[in-house]
């Protein structure tokens, strides 16, 4: 008599069984709640993100931006996959033992009892958890009912097939269910910027002020424009995957010290009046040397309008997003705050927050509050996401030089380029050292972007006769005020000091 190969043996045949079942609760409720709260994964990983301390939440998130998510959801699906797997079966077995006349009805019944307790505490909603917890027992019991033999090792020909099959029928099924997931997940991206009945040129109007700003950038081999593309412009997202919001369920509502609380669909905002307007966005946990500062032409409609109109009476406002972010702003910060519904020439992207997400002018990127859907005006100030989390800025943004790209030209001259920031402040100056800031040296900046609060470019070329350089790049803003030297990490103010890189050129 042959051996019984391995899988159907014991410990492999139950880890299957655990996985095979544990996988169909996972992707169950993937392809019910898609990218909600009542996924299973978006929820545990919203809980690991308030239980593990700020500090390293915030590193992760800000050093490994979308990767750190996708490996995050990896992690937790099979994480969550084998819990509520192993539950189902430890249930399935001791429910057998509990009815010994009709074992397959207890284990089922109990199964399904500790495994729609386990995803119920983890979503929080006893009603998202019943289908998810479901097919995680039927995938049990199916496993174990099919494969009838009671001893530890398949051993006959039909047992073993009977497994293989049954377990090729969930896989099947997993395969299915994951692929809804993804499609409900992944709706309304980036559609064009479809034309606002009240103003038919809208769309030539962003069309040429993203060509007079591509006019203004300067030429400079594998720099960023004065414009980012949309794909290229960097999100942050406390969500592992941006919430999904439908402009025609959606709307935002003004509440707290009002005349009369109102509400504004997605057609009332675009109906009113339009504004174009370049801002640059830059994270308060962007290092000195960092990615996350980016530049778009926004189109949306005034904030402060749609408060006066409700008759708004209070000294902040708090502005709430549909995945429970929320800032809370003084009102004088407001004068030029923006609601935007598209950036660039495309409707606002779903991970810049579709359909409609705040602009603040001269502060960090945190009050920008994206999937917003509440305004409410308030009489004392409240704090926000990350202040909560230990974070300070509510200031306006701090000085920042980047240095975006280096060549060699053709004549033999090294040119270096990149970006400076310094808030409706703006750049007057960027100055180069080449020798550790001893002696200073301007760069070469872009005309400046036709609004306030917007970045510039600078280069800066020079013919080399040393192998190595520690080039330092500070900037001086518009009121004529330096950037200072001292150098702080992000946490919890925002990065401060000058920017370094040590160069080697080949002579
Ligand atoms: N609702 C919501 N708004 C949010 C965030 C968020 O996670 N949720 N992140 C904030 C942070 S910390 C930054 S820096 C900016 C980034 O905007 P972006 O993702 O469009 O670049 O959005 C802000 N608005
Ligand atoms: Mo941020």
């Amino acid at each position: 008599m042959s051996e019984t190969p391995s899988v159907f043996q014991g410990r492999s045949r139950r880890a299957l069984t655990v996985f095979a079942s544990g996988v169909s609760v996972v992707g169950t409720s993937f392809a019910l709640y898609g990218t909600t709260r009542e996924f299973v994964i978006i929820a545990a990983s919203r809980t690991a993100l308030d239980v593990l301390p700020s500090s390293v939440v915030a590193s992760i998130i800000w050093n490994f931006g979308d990767l750190s998510f996708s490996l995050a959801l990896l992690v937790f699906g099979i994480a969550l996959a084998g819990v509520t797997g192993a539950v189902s079966y430890a249930g399935f077995r001791a429910g057998e033992r509990l009815v010994g006349e009709a074992p397959n009805v207890g284990g089922m019944a109990l199964s399904l009892a500790v495994v729609w307790a386990l995803v119920a505490a983890t979503v929080w909603s006893p009603l998202a958890a019943v289908v998810p917890a479901a097919a995680g027992t039927i995938g049990t019991g199916l496993v174990i009912a099919r494969s009838t033999d009671d001893a530890d090792q398949l051993s006959t020909p039909d047992d073993r097939r009977a497994f293989v099959k049954t377990l090729a029928g969930l896989g099947a099924y997993n395969v299915v269910a994951h692929a809804v997931g993804f499609v409900q997940g992944s709706g309304s991206r980036t559609d064009e910027l479809s034309t606002p009945p009240s103003e038919s040129e809208a769309s030539d109007l962003v069309q040429q002020r993203l060509d007079a700003a591509a006019d203004r950038s300067l030429n400079v081999d594998g720099m960023v424009g004065l414009v980012d593309t949309t794909d290229s412009f960097f999100t942050v997202d406390i969500n592992p995957r941006p919430p999904t919001v439908e402009a025609e369920n959606w709307a935002l509502s003004v509440t707290g010290n009002v005349e009369t609380e109102r509400e504004f669909t997605y057609e009332e905002l675009r109906q009113r009046e339009t504004v174009h307007r370049f801002k640059t966005l830059r994270c308060l946990g962007d290092p000195v040397d960092g990615e996350q500062i980016g530049t778009a032409l926004w189109t949306g409609c005034s904030l402060l309008d749609l408060l006066d109109e409700a008759g708004a009476n209070g000294s902040h406002v708090v502005l709430r997003a549909t995945d429970d972010y929320y800032y809370s702003v003084p009102m004088s910060m407001l004068s030029e705050a923006m609601l935007a519904y598209g950036m660039n020439e495309q409707q606002l992207p779903r991970e810049h927050g579709y359909p409609v997400r705040a602009l603040i002018p001269n502060r960090w990127g945190k009050l920008n509050v994206k999937w917003l859907d509440e305004i409410e005006v308030v009489d004392q100030s409240e704090s926000g996401y990350w202040e909560e989390r230990g974070w300070n800025g509510m200031g306006t943004v701090n000085t920042v030089v980047k240095f975006g790209a280096s060549n060699r030209l053709s004549d033999g001259r090294v040119q270096l380029g990149g970006h400076a920031y310094a808030g409706t402040d703006g750049i007057q100056e960027v100055r180069v050292s080449l020798d550790g800031g001893e002696t200073w040296d301007t760069a070469t900046l872009s005309d400046p972007l036709p609004d306030p609060d917007t970045w510039r470019q600078w280069k800066y070329e020079w013919q080399p006769d040393s192998t190595s350089y520690t080039v330092v790049a500070k900037a001086v803003d518009g009121t004529g005020t330096e950037q200072t030297r001292v150098r702080s990490s992000p946490f919890p103010d925002g990065a401060t000091g000058w920017s370094r890189l040590d160069l080697s050129v080949q002579l």
